[in-house]
């Protein structure tokens, strides 16, 4: 497959943004809409490459966010096979678990297997399908970031917010709340990752510590990048509110109040707004209205388990950040 699997652009290819997002079936509505989102704020004479790291999507919808892809924003797909690495984060998701245990599917690892998969790039950026562009992400790729800083992310609403994960941040994974990032939405310099050998250090902690986490993708990036992450402004990851601030550039619906199960949330007009003109706009609307009472129940108690889980792990004592010294 050549790099540029849907048309070339025009003039160099000196000012490629890529944009790297992982998905399962599930996430491709939602993902959908965020490449939507993408597209309708790119800069028009930029080249956009998108490229969806998968477990394994179906031809149909692989079909539909494919036809996407417009002049200058390109749509690849990448689905992540067989490797000791992708074994042992497979192991560690399948491990026994306990009820609040949320982030427990390999995909939420991809992130980090990019530099590795892609030694093309020197610099990517990351997002999660629940985001939808408000500007152009093209802007976040040109960032520059200082010479000891690895990525760039933003300190998490929700640990800040939350009691028990500010708890669970400064006394389970070692690391002061305030530093702590959400790895939802990352400027990555890819070369220094390289260097570092970010993947294979992060399986080794995982294989070795097999550690009972809250979000141990997230964790463990906030361990092994310590003081080397540039803190993005909130605009480039913010909470969806009822008062956005004008100069928004992506929305987040991070955790809990997604709009595709909920109606009346904050934000939602966004979202629909860019999963509209996607070939999963019936699909999505479908997928509000069977989220009835009792959906929305256990999802509560879901995010409730999170919670909980989070105090609990804060008062074992047992810290990641030292463990792993
Ligand atoms: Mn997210």
């Amino acid at each position: 497959m050549s790099i540029f699997a849907t048309g070339r652009p025009k003039g160099k290819l000196t000012n490629v943004v890529p944009v790297f997002l992982t998905i399962n079936n599930a996430y491709a509505p939602y993902a959908a809409a965020a490449i939507h989102s993408l597209e309708r704020t790119s800069n028009k004479s930029r080249y956009y490459q998108v490229i969806i790291l998968h477990d394994g999507l179906t031809i149909d919808n692989r079909v539909r966010l494919r036809s996407l892809a417009t002049k200058n924003v390109a749509i690849q797909f990448r689905k992540i096979t067989n490797s000791l690495y992708l074994k042992a984060v497979i192991k560690y998701c399948a491990r026994e678990k306990g009820a609040g245990d949320f982030f427990s599917s390999a995909v939420y690892y991809y992130r980090f297997f990019i530099p590795r998969l892609f030694p093309v790039f020197e610099k990517a950026v990351y997002i999660d399908s629940d985001t939808v562009l408000l500007s152009d992400v093209g802007e976040l790729f040109d960032m520059k970031l200082g010479e000891d800083e690895v990525i760039a992310a933003m300190p998490d609403p929700k640990v800040t917010a939350i009691p028990e994960f500010r708890d669970y941040v400064d006394n389970a994974v070692g690391v002061p709340h305030a530093e702590y990032v959400n790895d939802g939405v990352m400027l990555m310099d890819l070369k220094k990752m390289r260097k570092m050998r970010y993947l294979t250090t992060m399986v080794g902690m995982i294989e070795k510590y097999n550690a009972d986490l809250v979000a141990p993708d997230q964790d463990y990036a906030n361990v092994i990048l310590r003081g080397k992450i540039a803190h993005l402004d909130t605009v480039w990851n913010a909470e969806p509110c009822v008062n956005l601030p004008k100069d928004t550039k992506l929305v987040h619906f991070n955790l809990f109040n997604k709009p595709w199960h909920y109606q009346n949330v904050p934000c939602e007009d966004l979202f629909w707004k860019a999963a509209r003109g996607t070939g999963f706009y019936g699909d999505l609307k479908r997928q509000q209205a069977a989220f009835d009472v009792e959906k929305q129940e256990a999802e509560r108690a879901k995010v409730a388990a999170l919670i909980e889980k989070a105090g609990r792990i804060a008062k074992e004592g047992k810290v990641l950040m030292k463990i792993v010294k």
